[in-house]
């Protein structure tokens, strides 16, 4: 446990109020060029009052981002972490690089979370919620398509394009989740300790699709939380069409190569 928290008896307190006892969880932030959303989003995370702590993954972003996130380490010391990376790597392996900084310490749910707002950070305590308790779901998805299509903002050909992409996912995989694409997730440990994190190949929002569907196959339980997803106010978009084509032809791949594949089903019994 952080030396912070355990010797901060307000936050004991705050932690038993919260139903959260001494369970950690741990926010993973990846970035590339967000000097206009990075010091406002580790704010508006590090507000809650569930302790979460913020870890943000930069890429060097030449906007100078990495900056602002060590100011705010040294503001908030065990709170606020930063991992920098010497370039542009893409998003999955950001987030790989996160899960393994997590499995090495004593976090208990692990958050992916983008940092231009298009994720409400106060939605983390729902997500948080899915999975706590003994009947908690494995991974909690915040869904924007398990409502109809909660997408503020995006261009009509944007929302058409990511909602039947996830309805072709949900065909191909026959995977139980309405946004198979979804960037916001909570898991617990458990989830990211059993798969082999090295054999996840994708970068883009293949990454989010393959990322579901290994712990599914795993037999892991997957809730979904209906969100609102509002599009980037602030900074530039990272999308390419590089990225929605590994999407396209990734799921299939994903599909057939899992028909030979020899999944270790999870128990409680085999794992932590
Ligand atoms: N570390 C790292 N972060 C990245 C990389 N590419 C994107 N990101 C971050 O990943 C998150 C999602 O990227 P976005 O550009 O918002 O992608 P998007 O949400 O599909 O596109 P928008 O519609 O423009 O928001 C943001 O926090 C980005 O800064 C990368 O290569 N490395
Ligand atoms: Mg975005």
């Amino acid at each position: 446990m952080n030396s912070t928290n355990a010797t901060n008896p307000q936050v004991q307190q705050n932690n038993q109020e919260n139903g959260q006892g001494r369970e950690k969880s741990l926010v993973i932030i990846p970035t590339y060029n967000e000097k206009e959303n990075v010091a406002a989003i580790i704010d508006a995370v590090t507000a809650l009052p569930q302790q979460f702590e913020v870890l943000v993954i930069d890429d060097n972003s030449p906007d100078g981002t990495a900056g602002i996130v060590r100011g705010k380490t040294e503001q908030m010391p065990g709170r606020v972490h930063l991992l920098e990376r010497a370039g542009k790597l893409g998003l999955g392996t950001a987030y790989i690089a996160g899960f393994k900084w997590a499995l090495e310490r004593d976090y208990d749910f692990i958050f992916e979370m983008d940092a231009d707002f298009s994720h409400n950070p106060d939605d983390l305590p729902r997500l948080l919620e899915a999975c706590s308790g003994t009947d908690g779901a494995d991974l909690a998805v915040g869904s924007r398509y398990l409502t109809g299509v909660n997408v503020v903002n995006w261009p009509m050909g944007r929302v058409l394009m990511s909602y039947f992409a996830s309805r072709y996912v949900r065909t191909v995989t026959r995977m139980p989740v309405h946004d198979t694409t979804a960037g916001f997730v909570c898991y617990r440990r458990r989830v990211l300790a059993h798969m082999d994190l090295d054999h996840i190949r994708f970068k883009g929002y293949a990454f989010q699709i393959e990322m579901k569907f290994t712990a599914w196959c795993h037999g892991f339980r997957i809730a979904e939380v209906p969100i609102v997803f509002i599009n980037r106010r602030l900074g530039t978009s990272k999308m390419s069409s590089g990225i929605f084509g590994e999407g396209l032809y990734g799921v299939m791949s994903l599909k057939f190569r899992s028909f030979f594949k020899n999944y270790k089903k999870f128990t409680d019994d085999t794992d932590s």
